[in-house]
């Protein structure tokens, strides 16, 4: 019931997850008592997820950052004082004032996924600075080489709607872990388990996804594009294709057959370590059992090959004729679907604007070489919200060894003094969502979802847009768009005139808390083609790699590190390591949460029995675990959820909470993927020893 004093406030969980959920908080006199799921949100459904549910104990945690710091102590110490706001911007003018009477392209800002919100995490931030102009920040760090490798087959980020899989037959769940990763779209697919589907699980560990599915294949990391292309070689071969599709819907399908001619299943079973029968079985089974639907995520793209393996499962579907079928067809993100006016929330004229020369862009992946190499001019600022980067970016010892130069000036605005906050020289804090307006799209559903505040902002704490308006005004800045209030970005942030637009018009949002896009139901995306390519075909060949000089066709990247493509380095590094999400954190948020430490324990490295036993080490024992790059330690857990030959490291402990100030990061490299640039964090060759 809403007494004056109590209300219920519509609120979305802005966290980097494909589940986007609607929320509803019950605020009391002024302090937000009880979270829930929105019931009325199909994919919410009532329901968080275990980390959000508690998410009351994350905004009133003690460990808030609630007041402006200054470094006093080393960097990386963590010794701090209090300072004012004034000081603090005024500090940072003075700073990004001087900076910028030489180049303003020193100053890079550093962001990515702590909010998904579009007012929080692309907006203001952007506006200001374009007109600062800063140097631009290429945001790779997660799913930019699935998204490149999807977009030179399909076009753009669109594909099947998840709501629509309950009805397929068969689902392959492909380099991802929904009961980990993606709760809600989990729901969908057990559904589909329920109606009679047979679940596929493609992953090299044997997750609680894998143990609920009617089967699983555990490829080694990095091999996923010649599965594919193994997987083509046999529908081709065994003819189990749609060819009126093909001739009306795709292009360069000959190219494509003569390419996979030899990619065998006996040509792809030594490299993926699977046995030939398994993988000819898989095709045969894809080939003919309609619908077939596969929701790919992004735990295959991070390695050498992510891009092209991303691309060749996208060419699937087109082969079969999947995406006739509402519930066939493939998922990698629903992002692409929704009509944001990016222009308009981001603002990029004002950099041409006020800037003659073109600014330069830094990969965010490579951040520990930007910083201590990056040349004409030096990074000489940095200014870091919405991430975490001294715990998430690989090759840790560089970024460590980049944070830490002393003439490098570095403000972080975080609601916790993160890893990368021990670094900082001005430490911010910053409101959560129960405290800041934002507005949500998603890249794992159809929704859009609005953001009330629920609270006044804790101590001091400032939203991200607020900073930056109260840097501009001290910057002397006077446009306009630098100082819109929160609702007015909100109000921007969908393109109006799309029809995909309709009903998500400010009003309805804030009323109901979520909106459907206005597309059709059943959605089947490319039943008719219609791909967003250049061709509008499903791009087997694609002029567009061509022109990128990368091959047009789809093809098999080995990954940087195994004992085909470096022996040497395997004889020295003889496991793979991958380092995906452990289920109470979420990336590093939630990792400095007591309730959530004392679940995880300690940092695990899950190892195979034999290759225990080969190293002498027991069950619980301490390991270090290591190569070239670094070394981190965790605790042995002997277990066949992964095969002989690979560990795991669920992942991302903060540094300082890790008992030996590293994580997995410490060993990842910073090599890049084939496509887009991204990282290649689960394409990592390390050896293990008793601590
Ligand atoms: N609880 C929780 N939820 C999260 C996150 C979290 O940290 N915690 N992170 C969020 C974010 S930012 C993202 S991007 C998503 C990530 O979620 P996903 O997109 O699902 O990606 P990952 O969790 O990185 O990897 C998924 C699975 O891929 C497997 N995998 C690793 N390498 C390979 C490979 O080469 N091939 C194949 N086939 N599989 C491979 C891993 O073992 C893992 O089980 O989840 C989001 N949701
Ligand atoms: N080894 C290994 N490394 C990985 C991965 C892996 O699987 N293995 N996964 C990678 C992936 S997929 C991703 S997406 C990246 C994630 O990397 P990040 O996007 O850096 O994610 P987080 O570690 O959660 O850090 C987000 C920070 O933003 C802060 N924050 C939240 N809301 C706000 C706000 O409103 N304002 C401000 N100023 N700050 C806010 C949070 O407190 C948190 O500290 O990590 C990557 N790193
Ligand atoms: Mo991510």
């Amino acid at each position: 019931m809403n007494s004056p004093a109590s209300k219920v406030v519509r609120a979305a969980c802005p966290h980097d997850c494909p589940d986007t959920c609607a929320m509803e908080v019950t605020v009391e006199n002024g302090r937000a008592v009880k979270i829930r799921g929105a019931d009325e949100l199909p994919f919410t459904n009532g329901a968080l997820c275990t980390k959000v549910a508690y998410y009351l104990e994350r905004v009133y945690s003690d460990q808030r950052l609630l007041h402006p710091l200054k470094r006093v102590g080393r960097k990386g110490e963590g010794r701090f004082e209090r300072i004012t706001w004034d000081e603090a911007l005024d500090t940072i003018a003075a700073k990004f004032q001087a900076i910028a009477a030489d180049d303003p392209r020193a100053i890079l800002p550093y962001s990515y996924g702590g909010t998904l919100g579009l007012v929080q995490g692309s907006s203001m931030d952007f506006r200001f600075f374009h007109r600062l102009g800063a140097s631009l920040l290429d945001r790779t760090i997660c799913a930019a080489a699935g998204a490149a490798g999807w977009k030179a087959s399909i076009g753009a980020s669109v594909g099947m709607d998840p709501e629509a899989i309950v009805d397929a037959k068969l689902i392959l769940i492909w380099g991802g872990n929904p009961v980990v990763s993606n709760l809600h779209g989990w729901r969908y697919i057990q559904e589909a388990k329920r109606r009679g589907a047979k679940l596929v699980c493609i992953d090299p560990w044997r997750t609680q996804t894998a143990e609920k599915c009617t089967m699983h294949l555990a490829p080694w990391p990095g091999t996923d594009g010649a599965l594919a292309l193994a997987l083509m070689q046999v529908l081709i071969a065994d003819d189990l294709l749609d060819h009126d599709y093909i001739a009306a819907h795709t292009l360069g399908f000959d190219a494509l057959a003569e390419r996979v001619r030899d990619c065998t299943p006996e040509w792809a079973a030594p490299l993926t370590g699977l046995a030939a029968e398994t993988i000819r079985g898989l095709a045969r089974e894809y080939g003919s059992v309609k619908p077939a639907a596969i929701r790919l995520n992004y735990g295959l793209n991070r390695c050498a090959g992510g891009g092209m393996a991303v691309r060749n499962i996208a060419c699937l579907p087109a082969l079969t004729g999947a995406w006739r079928h509402p519930a066939g067809g493939a998922l990698l993100s629903t992002s692409g679907n929704f009509p944001l006016d990016q222009q308009a929330l981001e603002r990029p004229d004002l950099y041409t604007d006020a800037h003659a020369r073109p600014t330069r862009t830094i990969n965010m992946s490579t951040i520990g070489e930007a910083l201590l190499a990056a040349k004409e001019p030096p990074i000489r600022a940095i200014y870091v919200y919405n991430s975490n980067p001294v715990a998430v970016a690989p090759d840790g010892g560089r970024v460590r060894e980049g944070f830490a130069r002393e003439d490098l000036f570095c403000v972080v605005h975080e609601l916790f003094q993160t890893d990368t906050a021990d670094y900082a020289d001005i430490v911010l804090p910053a409101t959560s969502q129960l405290e800041h307006r934002d507005v949500h799209k998603s890249y794992g559903h159809f929704y859009a979802v609005t953001n009330q505040p629920a609270i006044a902002p804790l101590g001091e704490a400032k939203p991200n847009t607020e900073v930056f308006r109260l840097l501009a005004a001290r910057l002397g800045f006077t446009e306009a768009a630098l100082f819109e209030s929160d609702d007015e970005i909100a109000a921007a942030a969908f393109k109006r005139r799309d029809n995909r637009a309709l009903g998500l018009d400010p009003a309805t949002l804030a009323a109901r808390g979520w909106a459907r896009l206005n597309l059709p139901r059943p959605f089947a995306p490319f039943a008719k083609g219609e791909f967003l390519t250049p061709s509008g075909k499903c791009e087997f060949f694609s002029a567009s790699l061509a022109q990128q000089g990368l091959d047009p066709l789809p093809a098999w990247v080995p990954p940087h590190e195994s004992p085909v493509s470096n022996p040497a380095l395997a004889a020295r590094y003889p496991l793979a390591m991958i380092s995906p999400p452990a289920r109470n954190f979420l990336n590093t948020s939630f990792a400095n949460m007591p309730r959530f430490l004392q679940q995880e324990g300690s940092p695990k490295l899950e190892i195979h029995p034999d290759d225990a036993a080969r190293r002498g080490i027991a069950a619980g024992e301490r390991v270090r675990i290591f190569n070239d790059r670094g070394a981190f330690h965790a605790q042995a857990v002997i277990t066949e959820r992964v095969r002989c030959g690979l560990v795991v490291c669920p992942s991302i402990w903060w540094r300082k909470l890790s008992g030996d100030g590293e994580n997995a990061n410490a060993v990842t490299s910073a090599a890049l993927t084939d496509i887009g640039g991204g990282p290649t964090f689960y394409d990592c060759l390390v050896e293990v020893a008793k601590a």
